[in-house]
């Protein structure tokens, strides 16, 4: 010590009691500051339930919903962690997310598979590494019905079947049909170009004047219309896979002066928004439902098996059909793509 005096203030009661409450009131901002920005710790983290989703593109309305839907499903709010890729129409690339998802041990796998053939390699591997297959929309064909867990989505052969029933009952032949195919081996153009065909086999004043795959694509379905036209093939029906061709066959149909669904009569598939106002407008003849909304379903069975529950192994949705008889602006308005 150098001797230097040290004086000691000596407090008050009134400032010790003062000093006491700011001390407290500090340590009290502290405590809350810390709390009202919660960081996310590793255990929130891992309490996410992690989904590889591998989706097929953007080629459509109906798979812009479709996105939109199993997006929302699968939010943190409702705790999951969604790993999304579009595979943009090739399933090689689905094929590598899918593999990834592997590497990167997600809780789950859901598979938009854009065609039928071409799964069991890669299945088989998710399969070896414990990782349940949800398919959602199109069906995949495959030797082993183990290598997926449950599947979810239109029975499109149904679908087709909806169309030639009504085109029976509606439209007075002969008729000369015009065919857009969908993906060609997707589940999707199978189901609905199987019904067209039963009904041409059934109905002999039934003609097929041209067929040709626009997969799904509004430019292609503009491109095989124009090729139509251009080649002067006589023809009263369009019955296009779905609604985004349509719009292209429409597109076409209105550049050589024709008038859609009062000339040539137009069936379609999915029953999207915009198509169903070309319905009530009466230029597309009939909307085949093909619904989308699959987010909802796919997590019902990814909470099912959280339970230990064994899910349905095929789900199929109901859906209904659209002309302009049972159609309005409300029920548009209500629903949900
Ligand atoms: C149908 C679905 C099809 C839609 C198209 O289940 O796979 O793919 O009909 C979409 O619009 O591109």
């Amino acid at each position: 010590m150098n001797g230097k005096m040290v004086r000691f203030k000596c407090f008050s009661e009134i400032e010790l009691k003062s000093i006491f409450l700011i001390s407290c009131l500090l340590f009290l901002v502290l405590i809350l500051t810390s709390c009202s920005a919660p960081q996310k710790t590793g255990s929130e983290e891992s309490d996410l339930i992690v989904v590889g989703f591998s989706q097929v593109g953007s080629e459509s309305d109906w798979r812009e919903a479709n996105t939109v839907s199993m997006v929302e499903a699968f939010s943190v709010e409702n705790g999951y962690r969604l790993i999304f890729d579009d595979a943009q129409q090739k399933q090689e690339k689905q094929i590598t997310a899918i593999r990834n998802f592997i590497n990167q041990e997600v809780d789950y796998i859901v598979l938009a598979p854009i065609t039928m053939e071409g799964w069991d390699t890669v299945l088989t591997e998710a399969k070896a590494a414990g990782i349940p297959v949800i398919i959602v929309d199109r069906m995949v064909d495959t030797n082993d019905p183990d290598l997926f867990t449950c599947w979810v989505g239109s029975d499109t052969r149904r679908e087709g079947d909806i169309a030639v029933k009504w085109m029976e009952e509606n439209l007075a032949g002969p008729l000369r049909i015009v065919h857009l195919q969908g993906n060609i081996g997707s589940s999707a153009q199978a189901g609905r170009t199987d019904g067209l065909e039963a009904g041409l086999k059934e109905n002999k004043d039934w003609t097929l004047v041209f067929q040709a795959p626009g997969d799904f694509v509004q430019a292609k379905g503009q491109e095989l219309m124009e090729e139509v036209l251009s080649e002067g093939i006589d023809f009263n029906v369009i019955y296009a896979e779905n609604d985004n061709m349509a719009y292209g066959a429409i597109d076409a149909l209105k550049e050589h002066g024709i008038v859609p669904g009062k000339d040539v009569k137009i069936i379609s598939f999915d029953a999207a928004h915009d198509a169903l106002n070309l319905v009530l407008s009466g230029e597309l003849t009939l909307d085949v439902e093909c619904n989308p909304l699959h987010g909802p379903r796919v997590r019902s069975l990814i909470e099912q098996l959280e339970r230990g529950e064994t899910p349905e192994k095929f789900t199929y949705v109901d859906e209904v059909l659209f002309d302009a008889s049972n159609l309005t602006e409300e029920i548009i308005a209500q629903r949900g793509y």
